[in-house]
C-alpha cells in the first residue's frame, strides 16, 4: 500500500505566516492533484503549547535563529508558530483535506520539539505515525510539505530507518533555507540515506 505524506502544511508556514516558508503556497495545488494517486493520505500538524521551548520568546535574549540546548540537545529558536487553538496552525484553506484518513499532531510537549512525523527530536516517543501505516499494509510512503530542510528532511529519514520504500517529491517541497543552500543539502543527506528524489510529473503521468 502507498501512502502520502503531508507535512505540516498550515497557516504559519505560508505566506504571511509567523514562519513563512519561501514560495511554500505553491505546493499546495500540486499536493492537491496528487492525492488521489495514494491509497492513504496521512497529515503531519506542528502543535505547539503557548510556551514552547522552540520559541526564541521564551528566552531572555536569544534571537530567532540562535542555537540553544534543550533538554541536552542542539535547539533551533523560530518565532512563535503553529500555537494550538491558533488559526497559524489550522492547515491551509487550499488545502484538500477530503482524503487525509488521519491527523498526527506533533511538537505538543513544551521541553521536545518534534520535526519529524514520526518521533520527536530525542526519540523518545513516538507519534504513532509509524504502528498506523504498519497497521494499514503501508511500505511505500511518499512525502510533500513543509520545510524541506526540516520538518520533511526528518521525516523521511525516520521512514527509511523504520523500514519503509521512502520517496520526497521534490516539487511538492519547500525549505525554510536560514542559509541558502540548506535545501539543497537536506535533498543529498536524505538521498544518500537511501530516500528516492522523484517529481509529482512521474506519478500524475501514470
Ligand atoms: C518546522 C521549524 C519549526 C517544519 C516546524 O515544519 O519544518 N520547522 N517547526
Ligand atoms: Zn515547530
Amino acid at each position: 500500500m502507498r501512502a502520502l505524506i503531508l507535512v505540516d502544511i498550515q497557516n504559519d508556514f505560508l505566506q504571511g505566516g509567523a514562519l513563512a516558508v519561501p514560495d511554500g503556497d505553491d505546493i499546495i495545488p500540486i499536493v492537491n492533484q496528487l492525492q488521489r494517486y495514494f491509497d492513504f493520505v496521512i497529515a503531519t500538524q506542528d502543535y505547539h503549547p503557548p510556551n514552547h521551548q522552540s520559541f526564541a520568546s521564551q528566552y531572555s535574549g536569544k534571537k530567532i535563529g540562535e542555537l540553544v540546548e534543550l533538554d541536552g540537545i542542539p535547539q533551533v529558536l523560530w518565532p512563535d508558530h503553529c500555537v494550538q487553538s491558533t488559526a497559524g496552525a489550522e492547515f491551509s484553506a487550499d488545502l484538500d483535506l477530503d482524503k487525509v484518513d488521519k491527523i498526527f499532531p506533533k511538537g505538543t510537549d513544551d521541553w521536545i520539539d518534534s520535526y519529524s512525523g514520526f518521533f520527536d527530536n530525542e526519540h523518545k516517543k513516538d507519534t504513532g505515525l509509524d504502528e498506523y501505516l504498519k497497521g494499514k499494509e503501508v511500505d511505500q510512503v511518499f512525502i510533500v510539505g513543509l520545510a524541506t530542510d526540516y520538518c520533511v528532511k526528518y521525516t523521511a529519514l525516520d521512514a527509511v530507518s523504520l523500514g519503509f520504500d521512502t520517496w520526497v517529491i521534490t516539487d511538492a517541497v519547500k525549505g525554510v533555507n536560514l542559509q541558502d543552500d540548506a535545501s539543497a543539502k537536506a535533498l543529498e543527506e536524505m538521498e544518500a540515506k537511501g530516500v528516492k528524489l522523484i517529481t509529482s510529473q512521474d506519478i500524475l503521468q501514470n
